[in-house]
Parts: structure tokens; sequence; C-alpha cells
């Protein structure tokens, strides 16, 4: 089969003259460059998360060491998870024929018999499996998550994780054996000969430099379709964008929605002035708290986004509310506010609880929304009441707050 070019494990088999060093190269330091980025950006937004506060925070309980570098997450600036989670998710689908170029570029050798010639070419092979296949893996599951395709077994927070970290251990490997030869094969003027140039090559149907355009091209097609997901005044450009690259609706309220009053099973009937209470617990005891009280309070603005880790994010909005550190307060926690544990009147879904630090709560921005840009919240956005906190990614600005527990974490 080795000598038979019908057959893929022979070297004869692979005819494009556009195969070699050079493009491979190319293509490998622009994905070294990228995937670090991916991976930076990867590990900030779990963080962002909060995990270590609280079990509901974290969609990777069993990270075990993983977690080594986890850190309370600042409030400023206030745009942070916009930029690193917006930087992620672009960056991430405008790679993507970047990686398939990659691969492409170097097939044959995943077909090259036998398939160990010793222990370090072994090893090596095996690498590259948990490279290619851990590559493949974290690009497909992101870009199902993003695109709100839930198709895979158990949740895809510790599937993309787990996968990050598989895939970047082998990447790393790689990278520090290849980049120096990469380096010299993108500087060298004349193609070196190794067995990724064909031996037999077909006529070329396309330049070498054209194939990098055509791969450069997608990639810009990817990212001119991408960006619009973390702009309002872009969004009709996002075309890929599950939401339809639009915004959901005219009015103060028309910005981007996730999970809607009626997928959470909210209904009026229990957010209404008679049924709705805030139940706000702390050192001193318990207040409850209809909207009319809340309006009593000390009202504040902040112009805060909504960034969600599918990548969308909206610009600031004006948000008007009670501050989360005067709502400590009334509960007998001055000056110093603790932690604080929100649940909201949904009953089911991983996102209807979330827990937000104390210097997440101590933030002067930080507040229980009952307004946005002048109006009251619509049932979407969270009527009667939401948490809006700078910096924090969208899953923990809970809606349809229903109870606040500080210093209980
Ligand atoms: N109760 C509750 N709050 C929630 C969610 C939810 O599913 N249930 N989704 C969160 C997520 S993932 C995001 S991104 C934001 C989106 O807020 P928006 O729909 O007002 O844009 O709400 C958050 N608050
Ligand atoms: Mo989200």
């Amino acid at each position: 089969m080795r000598d038979d070019p019908r057959f893929p494990t022979s070297p004869a088999f692979w005819r494009s003259p556009l195969r070699g060093p050079r493009l491979t190269s190319v293509l490998g330091l622009v994905l070294l460059g990228g995937v670090m980025v991916l991976f930076v950006t990867g590990l900030l937004s779990y963080a962002a998360y909060n995990p270590g506060l609280s079990p509901v925070n974290d969609k990777t309980p069993g990270k075990g060491i993983l977690g080594f570098y986890l850190f309370p997450w600042p409030t400023s600036p206030h745009w942070s998870y916009r930029v690193v989670q917006g930087a992620h998710v672009t960056l991430g689908i405008s790679l993507i024929p970047v990686l398939f170029g990659k691969l492409w570029s170097v097939v044959p050798k995943l077909f090259v018999l036998p398939p160990a010639r010793s222990v370090v070419h072994a090893l090596e092979r095996i690498s590259l499996l948990l490279l290619v296949g851990g590559g493949l893996f974290v690009f497909v599951t992101g870009v199902f998550n993003v695109q709100l395709n839930y198709v895979f077994p158990g949740s895809f927070y510790p599937l993309h994780f787990y996968g990050a970290w598989v895939f970047f251990a082998a990447f790393l490997a790689h990278a520090l054996l290849k980049t120096p030869a990469a380096l010299r094969n993108v500087r060298r003027l004349r193609e070196e000969r190794t067995e990724l140039v064909a031996p037999e090559p077909a006529g070329p149907t396309v330049s070498r430099r054209g194939a990098l355009w055509f791969v450069g091209g997608g990639s810009l097609l990817l990212f001119g379709t991408t960006v619009g997901r973390s702009s309002d005044s872009l969004r009709a450009t996002a075309l890929l964008a599950p939401h339809g690259g639009a915004e959901p609706g005219p009015g103060p309220n028309g910005f981007q929605i996730n999970k809607t009053a009626a997928y959470a099973g909210i209904g009026g009937a229990e957010t209404g002035e008679d049924a709705w209470r805030l139940v706000v617990t702390g050192r001193t005891g318990t207040v409850r708290l209809a909207r009319t009280d809340l309006l009593r309070l000390p009202l504040h603005s902040s112009a805060l986004p909504i960034a969600c880790v599918e990548g969308w994010s909206t610009s600031d909005q004006w948000w008007r509310g009670v501050r989360l550190r005067d709502l400590a307060a009334l509960v007998g926690h001055d000056g110093d506010p603790p932690d604080v544990f929100v649940e909201s009147l949904q009953r089911h879904g991983s996102f209807r609880r979330s827990a937000l630090r104390a210097n997440q709560v101590a933030d002067s921005r930080s507040l229980l929304a009952l307004y946005v840009n002048g109006e009251d919240l619509s049932p979407d956005h969270g009527f009667p009441a939401r948490v809006i906190v700078p910096a924090a990614p969208g899953v923990l600005n809970t809606k349809w707050v229903a109870r606040l527990t500080f210093g209980e974490l």
C-alpha cells in the first residue's frame, strides 16, 4: 500500500504542488499567534464567571488544578468582558479557514506508514493526533455553542474547557518543536524538499500565493460577518449570528435578548405589582420590598453593556435602579458589603441563579436595575428587576430577580 498511488498511504497519492514547508509554515505561524490569543481569552472568560465563589457559577466543577490561575474578576474597565469574549469568538471563527488550510497542507503526514518508526516517532504521532483531534474538537464545540446548537452530550462548558487544555498542551509541544523551522521556511527563498512536497506533483491550478489569498479571504469574510455580533451599529452585518443579525425591535428595550420571559416560564402573574416582592436577606434579617418600595430608595444610573459568552454584546445601555451596596446596607452590611447570592423567579435552567463577589457588590455602578434607557424593563429584559454589574459576563446579570442573600456564600 505504501507504494500504490491509489491509496493515501502512498506519498504519490498526494499530488498538489502547493503543499510544502512554506505554505505549512505560514499558516502555522498565523495559528501560533491566533491560538495563543484564543487560549488566554478563553481562560480569562472562565475566570470572569468567578467560579471559585459558588458552585452555581462554576460550569466546570471538576477542573482541579486546571483552575490554578483563577483570580477575583475586577469590575474595571467596565467593557473588559465584552472585549475578552468578543475577541475570543470573533478570532476563533475567523481562524477556521486557517485551521482547515493548515490541516489540508499536512494531511499526507497523517497517513504515513509505518505508523511508528521509533518510540520518538510514535510519541510525535500521538501528539499530532491530540493536536488535530483537540483542535477540531474545540473549534467545533465553540462554533456550535455560539450558533446555539446544543447538540453535544452534557454541557458545553466542560467539553470546551477540557478540550482546550488537551489541545493547548499538544499545541505548545508542537509549537516548541516546529516554530524555529517554520521561521526558517518563511525566510528561505527556495523551498526545501521535505516529505510535505509531492514527489509526483500534478500541474498547478492555483499559485501558492493564490491559495493563501483564498484562505485569507475566507478568514476576512468570516470576520466581516462575525464582528458585528459585538456592536449595535454593525449588528446587521453579523449574517451568521443566530438571532438573524438584527436588533429584536425598536425602542429603549430593543436590544439583544438571550432568553425571553416566555422561554424562562415567567408570566405576568408573578411579576405584577401585587404579586412580586424582592426578598433581601443579610446580617440583620430579611426585608421584603415591592417595586414601589424600591422606587422610593435612592436611584442611580450606570451605562453598562450586556456581553454574553456566546460572543455577542451590546453597546452601553442606560440602566437605572438601586445600588446593590445600598440593598446590602438595608440588611445590616454598611460600608463594606459582602458577596451576594442572587435567585430569580425562574424555576428551571442553569442561569437562574448566580453569585457576585464583594468587589462587584461594592462597585457603585452595580445595580438592581428597574429601568433601561429611560423606560421600565421589558418582560424579556428582566422586569420587574434585574442585576447589572460592570465587566461581568451576561450570565451574572440575572433577570427577574426574586431574592438577594448577602454574606452567606
Ligand atoms: N433568570 C435568568 N437571568 C438571565 C438569564 C437566564 O437564562 N435566566 N440569561 C443570562 C444570560 S446568559 C445573558 S447573556 C443575559 C442577557 O440579558 P438580555 O437578555 O437582557 O440581553 O441575561 C442573563 N440573565
Ligand atoms: Mo449569556
